[in-house]
């Protein structure tokens, strides 16, 4: 029997219900539990550069073996904070104005995926199939093959995959693609990352592509195709039910009487276009006056990788938009925007997005979003609310119930709340109805599935 190794940066700190915060632990995480195998990758924790090297940690909880290890304190700063947070996130989102490039970060980060493939050696076996998911890995197969490992490697990517003249924007970008390609597997999200993926490597790399996926390119041959991520939609509709059953949910429907509630959860990321949603907001209160007192915006967003300059910027600029709105508009009894940076339990969650008319998605750039997916799940059928997302989701491929905005038009963005929040009942439920068949269709599982199928034919 062939068992499923997963890697990725951080190995998720499993709670009661599942991983915390972070679509790639969700998703991951609720992949390899039907299947069982194991999950490799950071811990999380920070060991001091002085302090003898970390050491594996390798424990079973039911079908999955978490295999965890600390990083240094330099490693951390070059491969984590520096080459992926401050070099491959911004470009990955089209935020090259954002980029931050140190050629000692990259060595340290090439230098991190060696050291994280020496650890996990001594515990693969032959027939293993081994997948590395995100940006943070790339050279990760590169150094396994350089070991002598020669089972499946495959590699999905959570992000977008920007234009090739964007990512050509990284200094050592061919170094990167050279090392991506010695996956078997390159998985995207959507068909628009695939055509980018292939336009960089017949028109960077210099290599070809066939219509069924294989792709010829440096010396080797490899398939690309695209999985988009899903969610078990049935499940994040049971947990809203039990979830509205609960004091938070109903302390938050005392707050609601004769108002209506938008919901917006997201990691605290300048990806996710939350100024831009923000100040839309503020035009539909100035544009609709009518909707002053009738509607709440509730914007749930904890902070991540604070030490990141970027993410401090966005966090100030924020605040202060936040308390511009509730200043201008505010009343003693009616606060506009309800802004939370706290994580809450998937079951509070999934029934804060059931109690909301409106779930309000608007990444500038996003790989999928699964919030977009989950706040549709969660819906009451009998009374479903409307999906408002940015076109720049990967999840805008796939929803076409959804009110599709671009996330720079405030103004239509603005209309596109009106409209939401007075949509009829018979299109909300055809709406719904539209988009919770493809969910249950392409699942977390067929996910999974379709891509150990081309990863390892059977
Ligand atoms: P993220 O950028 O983290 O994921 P997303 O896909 O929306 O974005 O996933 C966030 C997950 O964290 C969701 O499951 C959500 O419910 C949960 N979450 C968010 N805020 C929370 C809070 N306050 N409390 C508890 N849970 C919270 C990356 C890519 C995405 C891609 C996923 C999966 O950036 O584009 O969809 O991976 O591939």
């Amino acid at each position: 029997m062939t068992r499923l190794i997963i890697v990725s940066n951080r190995v998720a700190p499993i709670s009661e219900g599942g991983p915390a915060a972070g679509g790639l632990a969700v998703g991951v995480y609720d992949a390899l539990r039907e299947t069982g195998g194991m999950w490799f990758g950071w811990s999380g924790d920070i060991v001091d550069d002085h302090a003898p090297p970390p050491t594996m940690t390798v424990e079973p909880h039911g079908p999955v073996t978490f295999a965890t290890i600390g990083l240094s304190r330099r490693d951390y700063e070059q491969y984590y904070r520096g080459f992926s947070n401050a070099t491959l996130w911004p470009t990955l989102h089209y935020r090259s104005d954002l980029t931050e490039f140190d050629r000692e970060e990259y060595e340290g980060y090439k230098r991190v995926n060696g050291w994280l493939a020496e650890q996990l050696l001594p515990l693969l076996r032959p027939d293993d199939v081994i997948w590395a998911h995100d940006y943070h890995l790339i050279p990760f197969a590169a150094a396994l093959r350089a070991a002598g490992v020669r089972n499946r490697i495959g590699f999905f990517l959570h992000t977008p995959f920007p234009a090739a003249q964007v990512l050509a924007t990284i200094p050592p970008h061919a170094d990167l693609m050279r090392a991506l390609c010695s996956y078997d597997l390159v998985g995207l999200q959507t068909a628009p990352d695939l055509r980018a993926f292939v336009d960089y490597i017949q028109h960077e790399a210099g290599g070809t592509a066939q219509a069924d996926g294989s792709i010829a390119a440096y010396g080797r041959t490899l398939r690309a195709q695209a999985f988009p991520i899903g969610i078990h939609p049935d499940e994040v509709a049971a947990l809203a039910e039990y979830g509205s059953d609960s004091d938070v949910l109903r302390t938050l429907h005392r707050t609601l009487v004769d108002t209506r509630l938008i919901v917006s959860v997201d990691r605290l990321d300048y990806s996710k276009g939350l100024v831009e949603r923000f100040k839309a907001f503020d035009v539909l209160l100035a544009r609709f006056p009518e909707e002053r007192q009738r509607v709440s915006f509730l914007q749930i967003a904890p902070p991540t990788r604070a030490d990141v300059d970027a993410y401090q910027n966005i966090r100030d600029a924020l605040e202060s938009e936040a308390g511009r709105i509730n200043g201008r508009y505010g009343e003693m009894h009616w606060t506009p925007i309800r802004y939370i940076h706290r994580q809450y339990e998937r079951p509070v969650l999934a029934s804060v997005f059931r109690a909301a008319h409106v779930g309000y998605v608007t990444p500038l750039r996003d790989g999928m979003n699964l919030v977009a997916k989950e706040y549709v799940a969660a819906q009451d059928p009998a009374d479903p609310g409307v999906l408002v997302l940015s076109r720049f989701a990967g999840a805008a491929q796939q929803m076409n119930g959804a009110l599709i905005v671009n996330p720079l038009d405030v103004e239509g963005m603005a209309e596109a709340l009106a409209q939401a929040l007075h949509m009829p009942l018979a299109e909300r439920q055809a709406r719904y109805e539209d988009m919770m068949a493809m969910l249950r269709r392409d699942n977390v599982s067929a996910w999974r599935d379709a891509f150990l199928q081309a990863l390892n034919p059977a």
